[in-house]
């Protein structure tokens, strides 16, 4: 049975300053993810006071703000069946030091608080951070043609013949 959803991810400012957004696009890509949006952006203080609402008590929290303002940062939406679970894998845990190599903050990060992406952890938190960043008219329904091949007929719900 398929169990469509969307995520959002921020490719943050370490990631643009490093030069990794295009890998990081890729590895999506790859794994036969569709991109719903994407758009380029930098964050303002209301914006990040509502993401980082669970964290605004942490003393980190100020120093995590200064830095999701740095730099321009990117913003995806990414769609596929059981996508909010699978994006977490592929990111890995917050810190970077103990991220499995092979997952993007395990290759690219060596810290909790510099972690190269964010990526939405529930569906949940997925459907508010979506509409927190994108308006309807910047996310897009389309078929993706690969996804014939990607999915077996049932995780994609649609006859293929
Ligand atoms: P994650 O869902 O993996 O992005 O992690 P959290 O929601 O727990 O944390 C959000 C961001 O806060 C992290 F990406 C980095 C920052 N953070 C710190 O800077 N220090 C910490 O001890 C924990 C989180």
């Amino acid at each position: 049975m398929s169990n469509m959803q969307r995520t959002l991810i921020i490719v943050k400012p370490d990631a643009m300053q490093r030069n990794l957004l295009g890998r990081i696009v890729t590895r999506f890509e790859e794994k036969g993810l569709k991109i719903a949006g994407m758009k380029m952006t930098r964050l303002s203080d209301e914006k990040l006071d509502e993401h980082y609402i669970h964290h605004k008590d942490k003393p980190f929290f100020q120093d995590l703000k200064g830095f999701m303002k740095s730099s321009p940062v990117v913003f995806l939406v990414l769609e596929g069946h059981e996508v909010i679970e699978t994006v977490r894998l592929i990111i890995g845990p917050t810190n970077g030091r103990v991220a499995d190599a092979g997952s993007i903050r395990g290759d690219f990060s060596m810290s909790q608080a510099n972690n190269i992406v964010h990526a939405s952890d529930s569906l949940e938190s997925a459907e508010a951070e979506i509409k927190r960043f994108f308006a309807e008219d910047e996310l897009y329904d389309y078929q993706k043609d690969d996804w014939n091949w990607i999915y077996a007929t049932d995780e994609l719900d649609q006859n293929k013949n």
